[in-house]
């Protein structure tokens, strides 16, 4: 088991967060392990549900097959959510946005912990748990006052069937959120990629974006990724402890700084 004491911030990097104006943050599930959400891979285990893996249960095809399974699946995942509050990583990257002149946070959650934590204008590439869609009318509905029982809902304008407003296996992601999130990865300096396996696309394609126009990119996770290897910073480590270590008010950030030799 990996701890925050097996990473230590190098002075490259509090260099870089000091002055720069550009950052990006792009996290996954990981970031909100530490508020109790399962993640869905990680430590050579994948999420089930009544014996279906995720990835059949959240996947385009389901939906069609089975609407009423899939709601049941989203119904039981917002029960868990209702009490989980934001952690120290989500507060962190929402203090980290009254610091730099251009900011921005890409989330492949759909669990709204970084708005709970204050984060604004979040780019969420795969939608909200929170949410629903007119199959018919493609309007959007709040769920967190509606009340949901064992049938799939209807529209309140249509009468249409409503479905989550996630992005699921085999489906395009809302229109223009991946061309915001590339558009900001292009421009950053520092790109942080916190908490994800980095294996669905396109939204492991935001840091490759940024590492290929030169940004400096900062993986912070317990475990390596596919991404680890073009990372120029790999913090080995859970978000909730590593990221409050770089906000300046941090009285410990100083202590686990490192110089590393330039490459
Ligand atoms: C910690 C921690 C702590 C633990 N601190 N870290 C190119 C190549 C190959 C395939 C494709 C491709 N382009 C597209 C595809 C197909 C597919 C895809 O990527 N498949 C690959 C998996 C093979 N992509 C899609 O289908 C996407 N759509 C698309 O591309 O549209 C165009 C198209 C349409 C039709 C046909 C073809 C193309 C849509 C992807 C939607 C993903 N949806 C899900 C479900 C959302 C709803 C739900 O919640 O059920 O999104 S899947 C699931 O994975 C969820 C997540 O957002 C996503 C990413 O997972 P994430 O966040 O990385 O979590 P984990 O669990 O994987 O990792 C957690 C990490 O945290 C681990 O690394 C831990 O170590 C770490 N961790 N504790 C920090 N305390
Ligand atoms: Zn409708």
């Amino acid at each position: 088991m990996h701890s925050v004491t097996d990473s230590v911030i190098s002075s490259k990097l509090s260099e870089l967060f000091a002055i720069a104006r550009n950052v990006l943050v792009l996290t996954g599930a990981g970031i909100s392990a530490e508020s109790g959400v399962p993640t869905f891979r990680g430590g050579g285990n994948t999420a089930v549900w009544k014996g279906m893996p995720f990835d059949v249960i959240s996947s385009a095809g389901m939906l069609q097959r089975d609407l009423p399974a899939v709601w049941e699946w989203f119904n039981y995942r917002r029960g868990l959510l209702g009490p989980v509050k934001p952690n120290a990583a989500h507060h962190a990257i929402a203090g980290w946005q009254k610091q730099f002149e251009h900011f921005t946070v890409v989330t492949q959650n759909i669990d709204g912990l970084h708005q709970a934590a204050g984060s604004r204008d979040v780019i969420e590439l795969h939608g909200s748990i929170w949410r629903a869609r007119c199959f018919d009318c493609e309007t959007r509905h709040e769920l967190r006052d509606l009340r949901i029982g064992q049938e799939v809902p209807s529209c309140m304008d249509c009468g249409g069937h409503l479905r989550p407003d996630v992005v699921l296996f085999g489906e395009m992601l809302p229109p223009g959120a991946f061309e915001r999130a590339a558009a900001e990865a292009q421009h950053c300096e520092l790109c942080f990629v916190v908490g994800t396996s980095a294996v669905v696309y396109p939204a492991a394609a935001i840091p490759e974006i940024a590492h290929a126009a030169g940004a400096y990119v900062v993986e912070v996770n317990p475990e390596p990724t596919p991404l680890s290897e073009i990372c120029d910073e790999v913090l080995t480590g859970k978000a909730g402890e590593i990221l409050p270590l770089l906000s300046p008010t941090s009285a410990s950030s100083s202590q686990l700084m490192r110089s590393v030799p330039s490459a």
